[in-house]
């Protein structure tokens, strides 16, 4: 082979590769339009925020597309109250919103936190100090929530088996939701009569679809006792039958 030939089959291959790799170097040059979790390309731009963005408990739900997670920042319009709130970034949109409020949207007026989201992505339970964010708040330590993202309804949780209130005793309570957000699985105060540590929110004890209702929701308290026994036969399993794995 000629040397101007290889010239010339060098040519072409090297047009050949830039054509095949152009879109990989457009898209590659191209930001997304949105990258961000606690802030997207135009807050980033904006500006830095005052504060920080705590990561000790955040979630998303089971397709990905919703996290909460809590932050001090000024990260939406209205956030005056100088401490941490719950926000949720919808990944598909962008859109950012502070879940720690109140039915009618008013902020909270101390700290909340710790954060989890159900499956479905529609409701929010969050740990908060605020006295606000329920009318019969009066015991003035932590209790738990949990917010219906569409209906925006912010619906108190730590509530007994009586109506009594369960006052949470620890800094990082146990607060989870089942997969379609009915029920409340959380920790709070085990020195009440025949107490627990953990207990069982349902929100829709009639069964008919919509929760938070009046007369419709019912705790109950979990058996610890039980679940640390089925622990400790499930430990002394694993000793027995080493191979296997709990
Ligand atoms: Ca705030
Ligand atoms: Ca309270
Ligand atoms: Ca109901």
């Amino acid at each position: 082979m000629s040397l101007k030939h290889r010239h010339s089959c060098c040519v072409r291959t090297c047009a050949l590769l830039l054509f095949l790799l152009a879109p990989y170097a457009a898209s590659a040059q191209t930001p997304s339009p949105w990258t961000g979790v606690i802030r997207d390309d135009a807050e980033q731009t904006a500006g830095a925020f005052a504060g920080f963005s705590g990561t000790g408990q955040r979630a998303m739900s089971a397709d990905g597309r919703f996290l909460v997670f809590e932050s001090d920042r000024t990260l939406v319009a209205g956030d005056t109250n100088g401490t941490f709130d719950v926000f949720v970034r919808d990944r598909q949109t962008g859109a950012l919103a502070r879940v720690s409020v109140a039915t009618d949207d008013t902020e909270g007026d101390g700290l909340s936190q710790a954060p989890a989201i159900s499956a479905n992505g529609r409701h929010v339970v969050f740990q908060s100090v605020a006295s606000n964010l329920d009318l019969t708040d009066t015991n003035g330590v932590d209790d738990v929530y949990v917010r219906d993202l569409n209906t925006g309804v912010t619906s108190l949780v730590t509530i007994g088996p009586s109506g009594e209130r369960l006052n949470c005793t620890c800094s990082r309570p146990v607060a989870r939701l089942s997969g379609d957000g009915r029920f409340v699985l959380f920790s709070a105060d085990f020195s009440v009569a025949g107490g627990s540590l953990l207990w069982l929110r349902d929100r829709d004890a009639d069964q008919n679809g919509v929760f938070d209702e009046p007369g419709n929701v019912t705790t109950a308290a979990v058996d610890v006792a039980a679940i640390e026994g089925d622990l400790i036969a499930r430990c002394n399993n694993a000793v027995a039958w080493p191979h296997r794995i709990f």
